[in-house]
């Protein structure tokens, strides 16, 4: 099912991301598009477009039968959306803050507590990517909503759905977030090592990306590992990769430089060789994450 003429929409939330939702939406056609912002002078350059700024939350969500609601995080949602529960009522809320599964689950049952239809979305892209192909966004929630609106959605990005559990967009948002900020904390680690014999940072970067790239073929090998516990090493063993990681940490303390990132990586190969599994494959490492230590 799609909708027949573009539903008026109001955003909640100019900050850089609820701004470039908003002027998508409002290039898609939804007009009127409202916005709300809780401090004034973010609304200019999109009243200028011809969007409507709402002068109260209230008013906001009073102009449209869709919120969008693109907040700091789970603290602000709850300060902004609780008092306006009762206009809400009968409304659709599609919540694209960045909050935990368990938060999203928490928000969706307030929203069904109250006759608030709710659809939880995580965005993965910035600003400058939102209406392009290559912005993906989740969702997860009432499937109705994500049926009925799915024009509305695919204004922002590519969308793709995951189910009415609420919290599984955040959950899959925030596993991809994890995997970059760790792989950003690696380059970080690496820059400063060749930086401590005065390499520019460019010229790192500049082998690092391609380097990086070229082993995420071996990703889809790993998962067959973490998928079926079987850890079995075709290649390299954690052994051999402890001794690599150890000799990292080494000539980290060497050339002076911290060594948080790559003891992290230790502390994950160390739990399963002294556990014995020293002749498996590097990806046992998983086992460390996933059952951490203390865990019942
Ligand atoms: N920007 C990005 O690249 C990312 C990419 C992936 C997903 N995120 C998430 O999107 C949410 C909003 O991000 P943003 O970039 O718009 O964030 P800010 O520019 O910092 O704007 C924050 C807005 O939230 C309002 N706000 C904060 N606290 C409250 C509150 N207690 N009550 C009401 N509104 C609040 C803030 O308002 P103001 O400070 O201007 O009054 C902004 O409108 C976020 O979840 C990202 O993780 C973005």
């Amino acid at each position: 099912m799609s909708e027949q003429q573009p539903t008026p929409v109001s955003v909640l939330g100019l900050g850089a991301m609820g701004r470039a939702i908003a002027d998508a939406i409002h290039r898609g056609g939804h007009h009127p598009t409202t916005v709300w912002n809780r401090t004034a002078g973010r609304a200019e350059s999109l009243v200028a477009k011809g969007l409507t700024l709402a002068p109260t939350a209230t008013a906001a969500v009073e102009a449209s039968p869709v919120i969008v609601v693109c907040l700091l995080d789970d603290a602000s949602v709850r300060a902004t959306l609780t008092p306006l529960t009762g206009s809400l009522a009968g409304r659709l809320v599609v919540n694209v803050t960045t909050m935990t599964p368990k938060q999203a689950r928490e928000t969706a049952a307030w929203a069904a507590e109250h006759g608030i239809e709710y659809l939880d979305g995580a965005i993965m892209a910035i600003p400058e990517m939102i209406g392009l192909p290559v912005a993906s966004l989740l969702y997860s929630g009432s499937a109705a909503a994500f049926d009925t609106h799915r024009e509305l959605l695919e204004l922002l990005g590519t969308a793709r759905y995951f189910g009415t559990d609420a919290g599984r967009a955040s959950l899959y948002d925030l596993a991809l977030l994890g995997s970059m900020y760790a792989m950003f904390a690696g380059v970080a680690h690496g820059a400063a090592m060749v930086a401590s014999e005065g390499v520019p940072a460019a010229e790192f970067v500049a082998m690092a990306g391609p380097w990086i790239s070229a082993m995420t073929t071996g990703l889809p090998g790993h998962a067959e590992h973490f998928d079926s516990g079987d850890y079995a090493a075709e290649v390299q063993s954690l052994d051999f990769n402890k001794a690599a990681v150890d000799t990292i940490a080494e000539a980290s303390r060497d050339q002076g430089v911290g060594t948080d990132v790559i003891a992290a990586v230790q502390t994950l190969i160390d739990r399963q060789v002294t556990a014995g599994h020293g002749k498996e494959s590097f990806a046992r490492i998983f086992e460390s994450i996933r059952r951490p230590v203390g865990a019942s």
